[in-house]
């Protein structure tokens, strides 16, 4: 029986595993029975905030703790560490080492992460539901960015070089070690798969531009090893 409620991000495939932010909740809860449920662009607006009650702004991921009171969390983070502390009997994913973690997952999201972005965006809004959903995000995501999303995304060749830049350290440490964090996955590692499986998901030949980005086999070895941590289906793509 499900312990954890999960509310994930549908598009216009639905099942499909794709969400940057949502995945690290996901594969956070490999060891915990959870149940999963989509909300989109449009209705997550009404249905998050129901829940939560925080009058933060909505977002995903959330969870609801079944087994407690159906506690209401959210934030891929502040979920990480909320299961950490509720079910200590499950494997940890931060070894003792909760704020290199830290460290690790605010340097995914500001350097590694944008780049990935800017990979999908476009497919992202041509493909985030039905026509009316798609004219809505493409104008709501250009008014936040100041410009048309191919702008924004900008060449494809620049972002995997800033892209190779932002992932040197990564790859050094993947050259010695099995994960990010050692011989043992971490959320280090979470993080970084799920935002590869944005890319996995909605844009399957640039990700294949993502793992040669050194013309080595380290980013690609690194990936199959997280495969079990990465339930579901992750072989759909869009
Ligand atoms: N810091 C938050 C970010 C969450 C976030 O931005 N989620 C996206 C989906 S990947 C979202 O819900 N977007 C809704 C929207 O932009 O309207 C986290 O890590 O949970």
């Amino acid at each position: 029986m499900a312990q954890i409620r999960f509310y994930d991000l549908e598009i216009n495939q639905p099942g499909l595993i794709w969400s940057p932010n949502t995945c690290k909740t996901r594969f956070a809860l490999n060891n915990i029975p959870y149940e999963t449920k989509w909300v989109n662009f449009r209705n997550l607006h009404t249905i998050i905030p129901s829940i939560t009650k925080s009058g933060k702004r909505p977002t995903v991921p959330i969870i609801e703790d079944l087994a407690h009171d159906n506690k209401p969390v959210q934030d891929s983070w502040d979920i990480a560490v909320y299961l950490e502390e509720a079910y200590p009997d499950t494997p940890s994913l931060f070894h003792g080492n909760i704020g290199l973690h830290k460290f690790f997952y605010d340097y995914a999201n500001s350097k590694i992460l944008p780049f990935l972005f800017k990979l999908v965006v476009s497919r992202i809004a041509d493909n985030c539901g039905p026509p009316q959903l798609v004219k809505w995000f493409r104008a709501n995501r250009e008014k936040h960015f100041g410009q048309t999303l191919e702008r924004f995304s900008g060449e494809l060749s620049d972002n995997i070089t800033a892209l190779k830049n932002a992932l040197t350290p990564v790859h050094n440490v993947l050259k010695q070690h099995l994960f990010i964090t050692g011989d043992k996955v971490g959320f280090a590692d979470v993080t970084l798969a799920s935002y590869f499986a944005m890319v996995h998901a909605i844009e399957p030949d640039k990700f294949e531009l993502v793992l040669n980005i050194y013309n080595d086999d380290i980013f690609r070895n690194w990936w199959n090893r997280t495969e079990q941590y990465r339930t579901g289906n992750n072989d759909a793509r869009l």
